[in-house]
């Protein structure tokens, strides 16, 4: 686990595909999370009662320093932000507890799947490591495209280390849902405008 917190076995359970977290969020509410990590999160939220991009970071970082079974250089903060963006139900542009605990939740599937597919137990995804786990996350790339993602977020050897890999797979799901909601008709092709274009790219 990324960082001891109670996830519920009847939530695992329900979860089989790791690409379906979000739909968890109509299941989740209030009652269903543990006091344990309520009282986390309120250690953590600031005068605010939500979750902001800058503490995410602090957070992330924390947990993420203390192990050594994985690299990181450490979470930027436009990869925070991304997160929000993807959590951020209600436009507050900040982080409640119940969307708190979906991205902990995400975050902690991630670091399974991470340790899972790093088969040589360097810490950090090589290119081939990097495609299985992806495929596994459930994103389906052709080959220029995997290259492209491997050469965005590797280090100069093409590892990929845990923030970086964290990235991607949040990266590809803000992508995806984005191509998704735009895919109506569910053809695998969409047209977009100027306007939709930059939207994409925010
Ligand atoms: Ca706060
Ligand atoms: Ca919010
Ligand atoms: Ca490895």
């Amino acid at each position: 686990m990324f960082y001891k917190l109670p996830i519920t076995n009847s939530l695992r359970q329900t979860e089989s595909a790791f690409f379906s977290l979000n739909d968890l969020q109509i299941e989740v509410d209030e009652d269903y999370i543990s006091d344990e990590f309520e009282s986390l999160f309120g250690k953590l939220h600031g005068k605010d009662l939500e979750i902001s991009a800058f503490e995410l970071q602090r957070i992330l970082n924390r947990v993420a320093m203390m192990r050594d079974d994985i690299k990181t250089t450490g979470f930027s903060l436009s990869t925070c932000h991304n997160m929000i963006n993807l959590l951020d139900k209600d436009g507050t542009g900040k982080l409640g507890l119940v969307e708190f605990y979906i991205l902990w939740t995400k975050i902690d599937k991630m670091l399974d799947l991470y340790k899972k597919r790093d088969a040589d137990d360097t810490g950090c995804m090589s290119t081939s490591e990097m495609r299985m786990a992806v495929e596994e996350a459930g994103f389906s790339l052709s080959n220029p495209l995997h290259q492209i993602i491997v050469a965005r977020y590797s280090e100069s050897d093409l590892s990929i280390d845990f923030d970086n890999f964290v990235a991607c797979l949040i990266r590809l799901e803000i992508l995806f849902s984005t191509f998704n909601a735009l895919d109506k008709d569910h053809v695998g092709k969409v047209h977009l405008n100027a306007l939709q274009v930059s939207r994409t790219h925010r």
